[in-house]
């Protein structure tokens, strides 16, 4: 989504946005900035974001190594594993009916039969079959859920997903997949499942997308994503504010998550037996008909959009940061050090905006309600009045709020200034009941045929507001909502 300018509707969210009730635990993170409008004034509230995650496949560079890889540049015949006669399966680079060039393993699937990629047989042998398939980006992403590959060929029964964060220049495994672990790697197997929050970082082998295979059915093999976020977020991920606060929190945790370059190493093909047929090498070849990526572009919190133009992905960046990850601050926004968007305090996170530097304020206009004059000082700063800060003096310091400038909270413990049944929070926010919304409970949602609010709620008001500050009480006395 792109924001340029303001919508009746983020407004109000804006102004929802005062009070934590109206949302889940956890945030979206799906806005960069809102506009607030009090009277003539207007402001920006500012929160960290990020682009929704997508499926990742069809913003990539895939290349092989050998480049000679893929089958057909000379006709060749194939067999199925489980038939050997059956070698009916023609691969011919040159005609389009019967080509698997690379790339089929990015096109959309859901066709009968699945369009796939196939490698040269294995008429090397006894050198192995290694091909190295690389995915490149050109810009730093984050994977959201399981990378899924698709084998066509029986699945490899050793092979290796490696991950780069520079673009390839460095190689880091992210797994070892095997029939035999132990024989193969020098590992003993383990599985995703096997793993803690302690040795979330671990890199195992696993035997269990290679072993046992009915080549038919068993063709996927996985990188398990959501079993790795589902230490810190639970079951089915229903404790988000605990996974973005580690996440948040551990470096280590979000760059394991994070990526340039994927590479497949196919180092041994499915066989299907115990031994290698030596006469019949045709059967032995690897086939990928699908990879299932999908994560999000990395813009460090300050985008919530990412674009792909030119055969390249870049983030729209917000928050006065630019750079194809938004990790710097813009020209003559460098008022302080560049610092990533941060996803705590939940839901809104903080933005960490990019301030301009001095020499770049000209005159440009100190805010009527947080500033003490209407134009900038000799430092080129505005004089901000008690809680307001920025430059402009248009954002309030932690523990204000604003309205008409920024005020030590817009209510106090005995209800002199919250409105139509409101209760006052934390000495500085007005809960409100519904259908009011506002700063004070001012505003109402009301649609026009039923004339008015108060009859839109089925309670009664003064009931209600006495159900609504006893709430308040209990919650003072015991430090949280009765149950
Ligand atoms: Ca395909």
């Amino acid at each position: 989504m792109r924001l340029s300018g303001l919508l009746p509707l983020q407004a109000l969210w804006a102004a929802l946005s005062l009070t934590a009730q109206h949302f889940p635990s956890w945030g979206h993170y799906d806005l960069c900035k809102a506009q607030l409008h009090w009277d003539q004034a207007m402001s920006w509230d500012y929160m960290a974001c990020q682009p929704e995650a997508a499926l990742l496949t069809r913003s990539l560079k895939v290349s092989l190594d050998p480049s000679d890889s893929t089958c057909g540049e000379t006709p060749e015949m194939y067999c199925t594993l489980e038939n050997p006669y059956m070698c009916n399966n023609e691969c011919d680079a040159h005609m389009p009916e019967l080509a698997h060039p690379p790339e089929l393993m990015l096109d959309d699937e859901g066709r009968i039969p699945n369009t796939f990629w196939q490698s040269v047989s294995w008429r090397s042998f006894p050198e192995p079959l290694l091909i190295n398939i690389t995915l490149s980006w050109g810009k730093t992403i984050e994977l959201t859920e399981d990378i899924v590959i698709t084998f066509e060929s029986g699945r490899p029964e050793q092979m290796v997903l490696e991950k780069s964060l520079d673009h390839g220049r460095t190689w880091q495994p992210y797994q070892f997949y095997a029939a035999d672990c132990l024989t193969s790697f020098g590992m003993e197997p383990r599985s995703a499942r096997d793993l803690s929050p302690a040795s979330v970082l671990d890199i195992i082998c696993t035997e269990e997308y290679s072993r046992g295979y009915v080549w038919k059915v068993d063709k996927m093999v996985r990188f398990e994503i959501q079993e790795r976020f589902a230490l810190f977020g639970g079951p089915g991920l229903q404790d988000m504010a605990s996974l973005y606060g580690q996440l948040d929190t551990t470096k280590d945790l979000r760059d394991f998550f994070t990526l340039t370059d994927l590479r497949v190493r196919l180092l041994r093909p499915a066989t299907g037996a115990t031994s290698v047929d030596q006469h019949n090498h045709s059967k032995y070849f690897y086939a990928i008909s699908n990879l299932d990526i999908r994560g999000r572009c990395k813009c460090n919190l300050h985008a919530n959009n990412c674009i792909w133009e030119k055969g390249k992905l870049s983030c729209e960046c917000e928050h006065n940061t630019t750079g194809p990850d938004c990790g710097r601050c813009k020209k003559g926004f460098q008022g302080r050090a560049w610092r990533a968007g941060s996803y705590l305090p939940i839901p809104k996170g903080t933005a960490n905006v990019c301030d301009p530097t001095w020499s770049s304020l000209r005159n440009c206009e100190c805010h009527p309600d947080g500033s003490l004059h209407h134009r900038c000082n000799d430092t080129g700063y505005c004089d901000c009045k008690e809680g307001a800060t920025g430059p402009k003096c248009d954002r309030c310091l932690p523990g204000y709020n604003w309205h008409r400038g920024c005020r030590a909270g817009v209510c106090d413990n005995f209800l002199t200034r919250c409105e139509n049944g409101g209760v006052c929070e934390d000495n500085g926010r007005c809960v409100c009941p519904a259908p009011y919304t506002g700063l004070l409970c001012e505003k109402g949602q009301c649609g026009e045929e039923v004339g008015g609010c108060v009859s839109q709620s089925p309670r009664d008001p003064t009931l209600h507001r006495v159900l609504l500050s006893l709430t308040a009480l209990l919650t003072a006395a015991n430090g949280r909502p009765p149950l």
